[in-house]
């Protein structure tokens, strides 16, 4: 049972039953026994549920009560008693909670403020931190320009999901299954649809269907070296299974494709400030994939550098200062021109002796001089490596999902120049080749670690096979 179920049972029932969930959770994260049950039962407000993992909350037994008093309630008390009411009714899940907290909030300002601060009391989170927390959203709807509740609503969510360590709850990933689902739909719909189609023609796996699978492969730019092996496992598992029969088919491809994501991430030690290089040719997403994953540092509480080693462009130094102060994070530049390596050196120094926990260096797809890329990247990863040992820990290529079979190449060329530790790839949500995926791990062996599923913040998803397998085929 996860968080917010066990968390609603002592909401709901202030009873034996109630406490014995919340006392079973404290258990299983390892926190200390309740000295007090957690919901008394004479408390008409919900309990302060078990802060998540990690953070041992002496005060999370505390029973959180709105204001009740025997007097004629007040306009505030009136509102928190039916917000309360209306939380204990809701779904046990993050989504219905929030529903609840805006319903009737048409945008930013106050109102909103005390009921989040409000849902923040009753999760038993200190007060410091929801401050901190409705702060810093605040100021981030102030920079973005947003107003109503439904322009923020969902990063709203995701933000709550990261503070409130609930990411993997199940009702967040459902919601993020379905982005998942339709930022990939247009592949879906030109991988599964022509899938069905041959699985509906043919009453057996045979030849003349390998032959037609190989084709809907093809056109979804899995590629010819990448289409060739997965056929060759899909029909070892069908022959190990004992089966010829298409009803079996994509079980077989969803274990196949599986099997193809696990690959292991490359952990290296890291001693902070953990260094991210982004290398990979211009366009294909690095600046707004380094705000998308300074967001979410920053979210998860780390202090993060940002700093413009692509000097390429004025506006590309420009555009990422501008993403650096929405997201929260430090910044470093020179002037357009200067050496990316001495921009990656000074950074460096930057974030060692102000106690940064990441530094992101952004790099050009493109330079000035008649100097390869491919040795000024060299030479970046050399200069922050004498710096500071370990550095850069991981060198993430990024790949434009729409460029299709070019997207090997690319990968080839940077892994053999830089030594390439992981892959995100962007773009899904903008094509229907997003097959390129499967030939990109087959290829390389590295582990793709998220995926751009659009243009805003949220939208970069870390990536799960099993979730991506899933979702391709259901
Ligand atoms: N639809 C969609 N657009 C994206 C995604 N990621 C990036 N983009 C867009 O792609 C365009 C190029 O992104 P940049 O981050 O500037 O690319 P870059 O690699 O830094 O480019 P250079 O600095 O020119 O080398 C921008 O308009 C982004 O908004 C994604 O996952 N989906
Ligand atoms: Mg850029």
């Amino acid at each position: 049972m996860g968080f917010f179920s066990r968390l609603k049972k002592a909401w709901q029932s202030p009873d034996e039953v109630a406490r014995q969930a919340v006392e079973e959770y404290r258990r299983e994260q390892g926190l200390q026994e309740a000295e007090q049950p957690a919901a008394e039962p004479e408390a008409e407000a919900p309990a302060a549920p078990p802060r998540p993992a990690a953070e041992p909350a002496p005060q999370a037994a505390e029973a959180v009560a709105p204001p009740v008093s025997d007097a004629a309630p007040t306009a505030t008390e009136d509102w928190q008693a039916d917000l309360t009411l209306a939380l204990r009714q809701a779904e046990p899940r993050l989504s219905q909670w929030l529903n609840t907290i805006v319903e009737g909030v048409e945008e930013k300002g106050q109102g909103l403020w005390d009921r989040l601060a409000f849902l923040f009391k009753a999760l038993g989170a200190p007060e410091n931190e929801a401050k901190k927390f409705i702060a810093d959203f605040a100021a981030w709807l102030d920079e973005m320009g947003y107003q109503a509740v439904p322009e923020f609503k969902s990063e709203l969510q995701y933000r709550l999901a990261l503070a409130l360590e609930l990411e993997d709850e199940e009702d967040e990933r459902d919601r993020l299954f379905l982005k998942l689902s339709e930022g990939i739909s247009k592949t879906r719909e030109q991988i599964t649809k022509r899938i069905d189609g041959l699985l509906s023609a043919h009453s057996s796996l045979n030849d003349e269907f390998w032959e037609e699978f190989e084709e809907i492969l093809i056109m979804a730019d899995v590629g010819m070296e990448a289409a060739t092996q997965l056929m060759e496992n899909l029909k070892a598992r069908a022959r190990k299974a004992g089966t010829d029969n298409p009803d079996d088919f994509k079980d077989l491809l969803r274990d196949e494709l599986e099997d193809i994501f696990k690959v292991p991430p490359r952990i290296k030690a890291v001693n902070p400030p953990e260094v991210l290089m982004m290398v990979g040719v211009n366009g294909v997403g690095k600046t707004t994939t380094i705000a998308k994953l300074a967001y979410r540092a920053r979210l998860q509480g780390r202090k993060v550098l940002i700093a413009a080693g692509d000097t390429f462009r004025a506006a590309a130094i420009e555009q990422l200062e501008v993403w650096a102060n929405r997201v929260g994070a430090g910044f470093y530049a020179k002037a357009e021109g200067s050496d990316p390596a001495a921009v990656a050196f000074e950074a460096m120094d930057k974030a060692v002796s102000e106690g940064y926990d990441l530094l992101l260096l952004d790099t050009a797809g493109r330079l000035h001089t008649k100097i390869n890329l491919m040795e000024e990247l060299k030479k970046i990863e050399r200069v922050v490596g004498k710096k500071h040992e370990g550095a850069p820990h991981r060198c993430v290529l990024v790949i434009d999902a729409t460029t299709g079979q070019n997207a090997l190449s690319q990968a080839k060329l940077f892994n053999e120049a830089v030594g390439v530790d992981e892959i995100i790839l962007t773009k899904l949500d903008g094509t229907a080749k997003g097959g390129v995926v499967v030939a990109v791990t087959l290829q390389n062996k590295l582990p793709i670690t998220f995926v751009g599923l659009g243009e805003k913040m949220e939208d970069l998803r870390p990536f799960n096979g099993k979730d991506f397998a899933k979702a391709l085929l259901t």
